[in-house]
């Protein structure tokens, strides 16, 4: 039987005063402008074009396909809480173009379909059929489970049918990016067929051996370096690209195919892929137990998380193949930490907390969730970040779409199925992993749970819990790793606990209002030593959230300021900026202007430094205000 833990989208309302300002403007403008989008980018009329069974024509990326996938699941989500009969209206429009669209083989890609129609699955590694086909899973799962219809899904599982009967038989091989092996799992959860398992188990499997690398090296060769011109794929001359190294050496790591996934050590490669393809790796582990791909997985989160990863939570340091590079190699200002890594891993380790509820994961979704993922998103809800730079000196600033449009609708999904991380019923308990005001009302082996959660994060640490169940059910509550000190209580009665993990409270709930106060204070945080852009920096968090300095907060350039660790850190909320922030002052140095007239260089004991503070803004709302320089890691006095 399918066994999954994840609190589905429909059992949470999320009412927060922090989340659902963001949330509601991913319904109202986010996923309205994005349909427009649709339309204006062309991908709607790919459709179209297939529909009549025209020849070329095709617009945007091979990949287009997907956007209008990611845009009907995020709206799916939407549905699932409240039926609105506008937005109904809109996703069955584009439902029933992408169900006509569907050859009757099953198969379905625009791009192929008008553009290279003898070349289907002749290029696994760019050509991303297997990645679109993931997304369009992925959507008809949660348009099912939304609305119980079946329009979609019909589509899916014939997609998927004729994925199964093609691979492993007349064609071998693995997608270049990921993506399809979590959707399969997805997909055999509604359904019930093993058989998507089984593919999905193929992929996985089939990834990183030597056969298959030499294969889809001379695929890909053949349209390396491919670019996109006026609706046509300019192969470019001799090959070269991605995959390929600068001695024209097939580079397997860029598609996670350094090794096979058993035996992968290292996050390599590009970052979005990688989170997908670990998601899927950990989708297919709560379905069939296999101790050396969880080994894996462990050894994989432990690289990322200890030597590959930003303070924001954010994932992929180089721009060059949008991923991974080497250990501690974490530069600020040219990091591309794009907006679908972050949602990648957040994917992925939600799904860990699920395999094994370690409250680090949970931390981490916490961490990424505010920081690295939130900062990709405008508060307009119109402009996007595609890349999440920790330091800019003030030219980098948000879009409205990309020719690439990846990251606007990856975070569309995330945020309409944010109470999805809030809860979790891993093991037959009931975990609180996610301080977001909201009501859960599901059923923990067996037995109805409602709760009702309120929280003043990420601004202050209370939070509290009304709880009531049919019956006896654990429930957990996670005590983040950035609580100083936390005290719980039940009906006014203290509750002992060791001060970190989870407080676990069983018992037979009739109403009772638990308690918790996490205290925030402001810390200062320094990497690893290894980590050459932040020697001889500090960065600043405090509670959830990572801050930054902006230029618009502060008088100075901000290179001048050095901060003094040993000084005080002034909290004080500020309603009317940024749609409400705690803004932090933190004690700094900057040196003194006099005696620099005519002079570039001076003795140093000739030189003078004045006390001052640095202004700091929470990370996730740089670039809404005047465009400026930006730095989260700042000099240590
Ligand atoms: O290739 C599809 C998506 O476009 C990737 O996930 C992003 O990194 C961008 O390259
Ligand atoms: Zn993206």
């Amino acid at each position: 039987m399918p066994s999954q833990y994840t609190v589905g989208v429909d059992e949470v309302t999320v009412d927060d005063p922090f989340w659902s300002p963001w949330i509601e403007r991913n319904r109202e403008v986010t996923i309205e402008y994005q349909y427009e989008q649709l339309e204006e980018s062309g991908t709607l009329e790919n459709f179209r074009r297939a529909i009549e069974g025209k020849s070329g024509g095709f617009q945007g990326m091979w990949f287009q396909d997907s956007d209008a996938y990611k845009w009907l699941e995020a709206a799916s989500y939407e549905l699932a809480k409240a039926d609105d009969p506008d937005l109904r209206e809109r996703v069955d429009e584009v439902i029933d173009l992408v169900a006509r669209a569907q050859e009757d083989s099953g198969y379905l890609n625009t791009y192929f379909q008008l553009v290279e129609p003898d070349n289907r699955w002749t290029n696994l590694n760019i050509m991303h059929e297997l990645y679109c086909a993931g997304h369009l899973i992925e959507a008809a799962v949660a348009h099912h489970e939304a609305t119980g219809e079946t329009a979609l899904l019909d589509v899916a599982v014939a997609f998927a049918d004729h994925i199964d009967d093609t691979f492993g038989d007349e064609v071998d091989g693995v997608p270049g990016h990921e993506g399809i092996e979590l959707a399969l799992v997805r997909l055999y959860r509604v359904t019930d067929e093993e058989r998507y398992l089984d593919l999905a188990q193929y992929f996985v499997d089939l990834r990183g051996h030597d056969d298959r690398l030499q294969w889809e090296l001379e695929h890909s060769a053949a349209i390396g370096g491919a670019s996109w011109d006026d609706g046509a794929l300019i192969p470019a001359e001799g090959g070269g690209s991605l995959l390929l190294d600068d001695e024209g050496e097939y580079v397997g790591a860029y598609a996670q195919a350094q090794a096979p996934v058993r035996e992968q050590e290292a996050v390599e490669g590009h970052s979005v892929r990688a989170m997908y393809l670990y998601a899927g790796v950990a989708d297919l582990l709560a379905e069939r137990d296999d101790a050396e791909l969880r080994a894996a997985l462990d050894r994989l989160w432990a690289n990322m998380t200890e030597k590959r990863m930003y303070v924001t939570g954010g994932i992929g340091s180089a721009h060059r193949h949008e991923g991974f590079t080497e250990d501690y190699d974490l530069p600020n200002e040219s990091a591309y930490a794009e907006t679908c890594a972050a949602v990648g891993s957040v994917f992925w380790t939600q799904r860990l907390f699920e395999l094994d509820p370690d409250p680090a994961y949970a931390d981490l979704v916490e961490r990424t969730l505010y920081n690295g993922f939130l900062a990709g998103v405008g508060m307009d809800g119109e402009e996007f970040f595609y890349v999440n730079p920790l330091a800019s000196d003030g030219d980098h600033h948000r879009s409205g779409w990309f020719t690439c449009a990846c990251c606007p609708p990856n975070a569309a999904r995330l945020f309409a199925s944010l109470g999805q991380y809030c809860y979790s019923t891993a093991g037959g308990e009931l975990y609180v992993t996610q301080y977001v005001g909201s009501h859960l009302s599901t059923a923990v082996d067996g037995t109805a749970v409602e709760l009702d959660q309120e929280s003043a994060l990420p601004w202050d640490g209370e939070v509290t819990l009304d709880i009531e169940a049919d019956g006896t059910v654990p429930v957990s509550l996670r005590i983040p790793e950035w609580a100083a000190d936390a005290t719980v209580t039940v009906d006014g009665e203290e509750v002992d606990h060791d001060g970190s993990g989870f407080v676990r409270l069983e018992r037979d709930w009739g109403g009772e209002r638990v308690e918790l106060t996490l205290e925030q204070t402001a810390e200062f945080v320094a990497a690893h030593p290894a980590v050459e852009a932040d020697a001889g920096r500090l960065a600043v968090e405090r509670g959830p959230l990572v801050y930054c300095a902006e230029a618009v907060d502060n008088e100075r350039p901000l290179h001048h300021y050095a901060v003094d660790e040993t000084g005080e850190v002034e909290a004080s909320h500020d309603a009317g900026r940024l749609d409400g922030v705690t803004v932090l002052d933190v004690d700094a140095t900057v040196p003194d202007p006099d005696g620099w007239d005519g002079e570039l260089y001076r003795p140093v004991d000739e030189t003078e430094r004045e006390n001052t503070d640095l202004e700091l803004v929470p990370y996730y709302a740089w670039d809404n205000r005047d465009p400026g320089a930006m730095a989260v890691w700042y000099r240590r006095a």
